[in-house]
């Protein structure tokens, strides 16, 4: 049976037919109705953050906030990384605003703050950091580049569900963050996506900017769109939610055996261990050295797909190097690291057997 990169976390099919009734009896199906509100309150509870906006989409919550912190078309720059989906990019530049790339570091893949600096003009509004593979951005260093230019930081946490840095749920630094609740992440409402943040006036602007800028019925005062999570994926995720701590145990024990299965291995860089963080298990990435290896990521890549294994290359090009970014700054890590990375199978589902047998097919 082929393996993929991902397989979406499935509930119990009665659970979620049971958690789904109330919706055929109420005919209330989106808006933000009842289950939508249980869910962000779990949610809320799950993350340990204050504030919680859902959206159909991590991409779409994301899109938003800038929107929400006034900084649409404001003409300003935003310093972000090259390595990421390209969602983040895009959702910088789809407000009008000028992303500027910043390097990452080569042992974790986040940006590199201490390259930051360098990059703040008078122009520059904000950073977005991306928690690249739920592995987190040195938040602390970030923090106090923030205060002292007094610029805004935005993080994708698109990767990052669950994860805790020093006893503290992610989504609490910076002035927001975006989890993406995608079918291919550890936590998923089928589409979906949420912002936290603590500013109270921003609650206000997230809620009505997902919803046409609606704020009462006689009264639309922004220029909002439509990017409310509906019932349907409120429930899924309410039942997803009862088994995420199965499900990243499961990944953990995934991760450990890989990590077992590639220890020592030359030519192989395998993901840090961060401390003080309690982590995911996102996504398993290897970075391929071709000399020290002796073949290259591609031929990995290829050789596992010969063998019904989809491995993927998550992230690459580089952002700024794909064909609408084109040549957008100097950021030869991330040049060089999206070349050799590869992202191997990583699910709950995942066996310990599975695991061997991709092991087996990389390391022979
Ligand atoms: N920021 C970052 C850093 C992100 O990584 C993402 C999304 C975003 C922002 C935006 O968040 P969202 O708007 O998506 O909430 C996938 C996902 O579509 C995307 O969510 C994700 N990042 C990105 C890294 O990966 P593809 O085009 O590579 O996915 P696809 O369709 O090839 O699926 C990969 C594998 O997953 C399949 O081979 C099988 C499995 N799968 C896929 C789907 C769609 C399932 O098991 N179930 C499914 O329903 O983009």
């Amino acid at each position: 049976m082929s393996i993929f990169v991902t397989r979406s976390s499935m509930p119990d099919y009665e659970d979620y037919i049971k958690e789904v009734k109330p919706i055929f009896e109420s005919h209330h199906l989106t808006n933000m109705g009842p289950i939508y509100k249980k869910l962000q309150h779990q949610l809320m509870a799950y993350l340990g953050v204050p504030q919680l906006s859902m959206f159909v989409n991590g991409h779409l919550a994301l899109e938003t906030v800038f929107q929400a912190m006034g900084l649409k078309n404001c003409g300003g720059e935003v310093i972000t990384t090259p390595f990421t989906f390209v969602s983040t990019v895009h959702a910088i530049v789809r407000n009008g605003l000028k992303p500027v790339f910043c390097d990452i570091k080569p042992d974790d893949y986040t940006i590199d703050p201490e390259k930051i600096e360098a990059l703040i003009t008078d122009k520059t509004v904000a950073i977005v950091p991306v928690h690249v593979y739920g592995t987190i951005c040195d938040v602390e260093a970030i923090e106090a580049i923030a205060r002292k230019h007094n610029l805004k930081v935005v993080y994708d946490a698109a990767h990052a569900f669950g994860v805790k840095y020093k006893g503290i749920g992610i989504g609490n630094f910076g002035d927001a963050a975006m989890f993406s609740f995608h079918a291919t992440k550890v936590f998923n409402t089928i589409e979906g996506g949420a912002v936290s943040f603590s500013d109270e006036s921003l609650r206000r602007s997230m809620h009505s900017l997902k919803n046409f800028g609606i704020k009462d019925e006689e009264c639309i005062d922004e220029i909002g769109g439509n990017a409310k999570m509906d019932e349907f994926r409120a429930a899924m995720g309410i039942c997803n939610l009862r088994n995420i701590d199965a499900c990243i145990a499961a990944r953990r024990a995934a991760a450990e055996r890989y990590n077992e299965r590639f220890a020592g291995v030359k030519g192989l860089q395998l993901m840090k261990t961060q401390q003080d963080v309690l982590p995911n298990y996102a996504y398993y990435a290897v970075v391929i050295d071709p000399e020290q290896f002796g073949e290259t990521r591609d031929d990995v890549y290829e050789r596992l797909k010969a063998h019904d294994i989809y491995a993927r290359k998550y992230f690459y090009p580089a952002v700024n190097e794909m064909d609408c970014y084109e040549n957008t700054g100097e950021t030869p890590i991330a040049a060089k690291i999206s070349r050799r990375v590869l992202t191997l199978p990583m699910y709950a589902d995942l066996t310990v057997k599975e695991v061997d047998q991709i092991s087996d097919v990389i390391l022979k």
